[in-house]
């Protein structure tokens, strides 16, 4: 069991739809901790880079609008392997495919709109989460 850092964010239909402190609740019953949080508001620039290896992707200008269009929750969530187990308590990209009791599972019902963002790898955590938050904002 590796102890990891990921990159989450709660996605502006989360924060719009008031989900937030549920959500955060999700996390904290399975015993991450939340080393850094940030309520934003995400600009273009950000949005392409943070979402850049979908650049190509036909939905891309609707995945950029619609994560800069309201405040999100950006955060850095730590625990044993939190990179997988938040991936698995997000639940499958489509709501649709999503099984009950998972995040996305239980709440969504939009491809686009499906309410929270975690890193998929090493990799993307350790870019995801430098791109957010600097060093000095995490809790040791
Ligand atoms: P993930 O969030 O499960 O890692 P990605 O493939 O990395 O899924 O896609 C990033 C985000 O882009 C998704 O969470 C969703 O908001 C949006 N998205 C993914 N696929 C589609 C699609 O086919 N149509 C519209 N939006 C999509
Ligand atoms: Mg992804």
């Amino acid at each position: 069991m590796v102890n990891e850092k990921t990159f989450v964010m709660l996605k502006p239909d989360a924060v719009e739809r008031r989900l937030v402190g549920e959500l955060i609740s999700r996390l904290e019953k399975k015993n991450l901790r939340i080393i850094a949080a940030r309520l934003i508001r995400i600009d273009k620039k950000l949005a392409e880079t943070h979402y850049t290896e979908l650049k190509e992707k036909p939905f891309f200008k609707e995945l950029v609008k619609f994560v800069t269009d309201g405040p999100a929750l950006a955060m850095v969530v730590q625990g044993p392997n939190a990179i997988s187990v938040v991936r698995a308590m997000m639940g499958a990209t489509n709501p649709f495919n999503a099984t009950p009791g998972t995040i996305r599972g239980d709440y969504g019902l939009d491809l686009t709109k499906n309410l929270i963002h975690g890193s998929d790898g090493p990799e993307s955590a350790k870019r995801e989460v430098a791109l957010f938050f600097k060093e000095s904002e995490m809790v040791g």
